[in-house]
């Protein structure tokens, strides 16, 4: 087990009382806390090399970028990406994921091919889609979410055919916390003919993710849910595809000639870099990265396993409570709701006494109709959480029915 006092220390944000009381921050599945050695990399990179990158005509100009370029690489390496070009510096998994439905969706998707999607989508990996098939006059199908929260799986055998174009599909749900057998996803739909986009923004903050043994044809995510700064995301993709595929936006930095009748396109990953990007940031996720693999990857899924079998078990033990989720195959998030009380006043009661979580839909609106609920109160954890937050949880939840009930 982790030494969490000592990791907590890098974590300035934690160590202080909000309302009154000791913060207890689990509100992780919306963002995660940046450690000591992000904020410095991010001071650090304005006070000392502050310059615009891939430009080259100075030394803050080089100093930049290497920085930035070495970022690249990281995140190549943490993801098993086999070439550094394959990894396209975003602003997070939402624009990752509209590039993908923009580019791949105008160079391979015609009318009348289809498009799989979940029920468990965040809205971020339905609507670019469904502006896609409008576009396209393409077809959006969803595969159905089973009562304790796991995929059909079985209708996504019977939704696949050769009609389909592509599978967009979260590799681990926001509300759920459900970890999708992504492998065999990816495996069938190949089958098919299909291509995949994993949306990992749930899944590489809490487990090693290996994009070339999944077989991944797209995966995205955003640096903030993984220790880094926000306005910063991940798309990968394999070089084959992102070859073939039309620039999103046009402008500096992705372009190889310029003149009035025709432009030719810079090779990858500028082609889909247009513009000054987010240097600071990328600098920041860098250093996010090498602060995840001094942990380990895997010594952080073990502390956030423990301490949700944790919560759950006590959660359970409070009589309206209902967890929606139940799969024991599944990340540090715990989405509930409590008989006779609203998600907001549990929130806000919550919150009185310093305890941070998310209550709403969750950027997941279908699957709140899944459910036949309007929103939940989602708890969800990261290895810096501690049994006593967990005990303050329960005990604020507590306080709250008998308050409100
Ligand atoms: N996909 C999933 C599975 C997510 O959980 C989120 C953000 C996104 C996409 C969008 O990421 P962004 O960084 O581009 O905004 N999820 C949440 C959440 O659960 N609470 O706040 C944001």
């Amino acid at each position: 087990m982790l030494s969490l006092e000592h990791y907590r220390r890098d974590f300035p944000i934690l160590h202080q009382k909000v309302n009154g009381f000791p913060l207890v921050y689990l509100d992780n599945a919306a963002t995660s806390q940046k450690p000591q050695v992000v904020i410095d990399a991010l001071v650090n990179y304005y006070q000392k090399i502050n310059s615009n990158v891939h430009r080259g005509a100075h030394y803050l100009a080089d100093q930049a970028t290497i920085a930035f370029d070495e970022t690249r690489k990281k995140v190549q390496k943490f993801i098993n990406a086999q070439y550094p070009e394959e990894i396209i510096f975003t602003k997070g998994t939402t624009e990752s994921i509209n590039l993908v439905a923009f580019s791949f969706g105008e160079a391979f998707v015609s009318p009348q091919q289809e498009i799989l999607i979940t029920e468990m989508e965040h809205h971020a990996n339905i609507v670019p889609w469904q502006m896609l098939c409008e576009r396209k006059k393409a077809i959006l199908k969803v595969v159905p979410v089973l009562e304790d929260g796991t995929l059909d799986i079985e209708s996504f055998y019977r939704f696949l055919s050769p009609n389909t174009s592509l599978v967009a599909i979260t590799h681990v749900s926001n509300v759920l916390g459900t970890i999708n057998p992504i492998q065999e996803i990816i495996q069938v739909a190949h089958a098919a003919g299909a291509k995949v986009l994993v949306d990992g923004a749930q899944s590489v903050p809490h487990f090693q993710v290996n994009v070339q043994e999944l077989d991944a044809d797209f995966f995205v995510f955003s640096g903030h849910k993984i220790f880094g700064p926000t306005g910063v995301g991940i798309l990968y993709g394999k070089k084959e595809l992102l070859e073939l595929m039309p620039p999103y936006q046009g402008g500096g930095a992705m372009i190889k000639e310029v003149t009035f009748e025709r432009t030719t396109y810079n090779r990858l990953p500028h082609k889909f870099e247009a513009g000054t990007p987010n240097i600071a940031d990328v600098i920041g996720l860098g250093v996010a990265l090498d602060y995840v693999q001094n942990i380990g990857i895997e010594n952080i899924a073990l502390q956030e396993h423990a301490l949700t079998e944790y919560a759950t078990q006590q959660l359970q033990q409070i009589p309206s409570l209902k967890i929606i989720g139940n799969t024991p195959n599944k990340v540090s998030v715990i989405s509930f709701v409590i008989s006779g009380i609203h998600h907001y006043d549990l929130g806000m009661l919550l919150d009185a006494n310093g305890i941070a979580i998310r209550t709403g839909h969750h950027c997941a609106q279908p699957l709140m109709r899944r459910f036949g609920v309007e929103g939940t109160a989602r708890a969800s954890f990261a290895f810096y959480n501690t049994k006593e937050e967990i005990h303050k949880l329960c005990e604020g939840v507590e306080k709250a029915i008998a308050v409100l009930t």
